[in-house]
């Protein structure tokens, strides 16, 4: 064989190999089950797993369920009609997904969850969950709280979306840090689901409150709801980040401008960059090969100090 045709034949087979790499999922329909655009991570969230579907060539079925499981419900039912190979789902709330998920199990239609997880007794419903420690990010935020305040705050928490499993567990792990502190009280605690007006509103309810001057420190399930909160703060003539600290989660580009502008304190990344390990997943699952039940995204915690140098890093 001439080395011409030797060449040709490597070059080729390299060729089909990347392509083939992805090649895997090119013109495969998958459904995918968004929440809503309720934050800024959610739709830095949407925007990585339609980037990676497109670059894999994924016939992607994508449906907005603007904040309500219901829709969510019709959407994964609509995508078993429509006979697509894996369903992607961002479960809003943990509970309420049996029925649905066993139609798609009766299907063999694998269901990788993202970013929240669900409660089911029966975990063959789903394939595997890619989501943070949520615990995880709620006691490094108190941690940060303790040491910033020598265990000394009286707090305002504003929580996420009732239900949803990174509310249930950011305020669980929040508790849990500043347990150690008997000077470090929650007076007040509500949900601002998970948006930025949600946060100004009830920021704005909490200052007005008998016990409104008293608050030292904001709690934040999420970056949105902080800057929400931020806003209700200025209002009331107080200056976030001095009178009143602010420590949230998400790790969005508005925390990192409003760190720099001393207004937020502290903020845990809870990374929204799903959309490679979401297809990763499918593309195994496809292939028959085992998954773990969950894979934990790694999360940091950044400070005022930091942001400035890293704001033009931030990828969302
Ligand atoms: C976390 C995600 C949360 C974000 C919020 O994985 O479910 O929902 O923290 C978003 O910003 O609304």
């Amino acid at each position: 064989m001439s080395r011409f045709t030797i060449v040709v034949l490597f070059v080729s087979s390299v060729a089909l190999f990347s392509s083939a790499a992805h090649a895997d999922l090119k013109d495969v329909p998958v459904g995918f089950s968004q929440i809503g655009a309720e934050s800024a991570w959610r739709t830095a969230e949407t925007t990585s797993i339609q980037d990676e579907a497109k670059r894999r060539g994924v016939d992607l079925k994508f449906a907005d369920a603007q904040q309500k499981q219901e829709n969510q419900i019709k959407a994964v039912r609509s995508f078993i009609a429509q006979n697509v190979k894996a369903i992607i789902i961002a479960p809003v709330v943990e509970t309420g997904w049996e029925q649905v998920l066993r139609d798609a199990k009766r299907k063999k239609i694998p269901v990788i969850l993202v970013d929240r997880g669900i409660n089911v007794k029966d975990e063959s419903l789903f394939t595997t969950l890619i989501a943070s420690d949520f615990v995880a990010e709620g006691r490094m935020a108190g941690e940060w709280l303790a040491t910033n305040t020598n265990g000394k705050a009286t707090i305002a928490e504003l929580q996420g979306t009732t239900g949803a499993a990174p509310a249930i567990d950011r305020k669980k792990g929040f508790a849990e840090a500043i347990a150690a502190h008997p000077d470090m009280k929650i007076i007040k605690t509500q949900s601002g689901d998970f948006t930025r007006a949600g946060g100004k509103e009830v920021m704005q309810a909490f200052l007005k409150s008998p016990e409104g001057k008293e608050i030292t420190a904001v709690y934040a399930h999420n970056d949105d709801m902080a800057l929400g909160a931020i806003q209700a703060i200025e209002e009331a003539g107080k200056k976030p980040g001095q009178d009143i600290l602010v420590v949230s989660i998400d790790g969005v580009r508005g925390a990192f401008e409003a760190m720099a502008e001393g207004k937020l304190n502290c903020t845990v990344e809870c990374n929204p960059l799903l959309g490679p390990a979401a297809f990763d997943a499918v593309e195994a699952a496809l292939a028959g090969k085992e998954l773990p039940k969950k894979t934990i995204v790694k999360d940091e915690r950044f400070e005022q100090a930091q942001a400035k140098e890293l704001l033009p890093t931030r990828k969302y």
